[in-house]
């Protein structure tokens, strides 16, 4: 794995409706994030945090179903320029949320680096939606249907070209919440989805090698895109939109092994903590956790 980790901060809470996720960044770095991975001898910079516009008015009216859809879209193309930045430079980006919007800025700036980027979508929901099928509005449900060259121009075409990814070069893991039109385009896009059933009934390690190989031989880097509310929310109970009957802390904790041993991560983000809803930092510290199993920790 790539020795050299450059830390992004994204204190984005646009994406949704619960105010806090954009101290996300504070609380990973106050749950010890530096000194765990400084302990496996990585060498660390931290770019410190984007700056995110604020919304105008106190309280915004949704446009064409996308709130926010300006703030976001700057803020995105703020985090994708960094993020291009550091991977020209030769290092790996850790980027911390904020909700889960800022993967569009994330990808953006990755994608360009790579022919065939692959991407882990771990978490509870799709995040496939448009302003059609969005139940709510929020763009923090839309950034990989977003990525995929769908949805508002002003969105996918952020950094300046699209798509940022291919259909065939996605899995999702961990999926238990699907709105009818995100069930629509997986089915019509072919997207590689594990929902909590086939975990259930695989179990963990053949989920992730099943997933492994077929990102191996398609891809040529892998980006993990991880919310914490893909885990249950017994475990990681601040997140925004929590669904029960999530991927256990033991389950994320052996993902993340598996992962490191692959070497196949190119980039990670982990999305959605909000310690306004949190229990004393908890699922801020399960991140951190996450962080420490997927670069090394108990196997190096
Ligand atoms: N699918 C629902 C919507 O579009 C809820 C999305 C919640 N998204 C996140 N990120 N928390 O995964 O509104
Ligand atoms: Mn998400
Ligand atoms: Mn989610
Ligand atoms: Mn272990």
């Amino acid at each position: 794995m790539n020795n050299h980790l450059s830390i992004i901060g994204v204190p984005m809470d646009l994406g949704q409706m619960r105010r806090g996720v954009d101290m996300g960044p504070s609380a990973i770095r106050y749950a010890g994030m530096i000194e765990r991975l400084e302990q496996l001898k990585y060498e660390i910079e931290d770019l410190g945090d984007i700056e995110i516009p604020r919304p105008k008015v106190s309280n915004p009216e949704k446009l064409d179903n996308l709130r926010n859809l300006n703030e976001i879209a700057e803020g995105s193309s703020r985090l994708a320029a960094e993020v291009d930045q550091v991977v020209e430079k030769g290092q790996f980006p850790l980027v911390l949320g904020g909700d889960h919007s800022i993967a569009m800025g994330t990808l953006a700036g990755l994608s360009k680096h790579y022919d065939n980027l692959g991407v882990i979508w771990y978490d509870a929901h799709g995040d496939l939606n448009t302003a059609d099928s969005s139940p709510s509005g929020n763009i923090h449900g839309m950034p990989l249907a977003v990525s995929l060259g769908i949805g508002h121009e002003k969105l996918t075409s952020i950094h300046g070209y699209e798509p940022k990814i291919k259909p065939e070069n996605i899995v999702i893991i961990g999926a238990r919440s699907l709105d009818e039109g995100e069930r629509v385009l997986i089915k019509e896009k072919g997207i590689k989805v594990y929902t909590m059933h086939e975990v259930d009934r695989m179990g963990m390690t053949k989920v992730m090698e099943e997933s492994m190989d077929y990102l191996k031989d398609r891809t040529d880097g892998v980006h993990l895109s991880l919310d914490l509310d893909g885990l249950d929310p017994n475990e990681a109970p601040g997140v925004g939109t929590p669904v029960l009957g999530g991927l256990s802390y033991r389950e994320s904790h052996l993902a993340m092994e598996m992962l490191y041993q692959s070497g196949m991560i190119t980039s990670a983000e982990f999305v959605e903590v909000n310690p306004i809803l949190d229990e004393k930092n908890k699922t801020a510290t399960v991140a951190v956790g996450l962080m420490g199993s997927l670069f090394g920790e108990s196997l190096k």
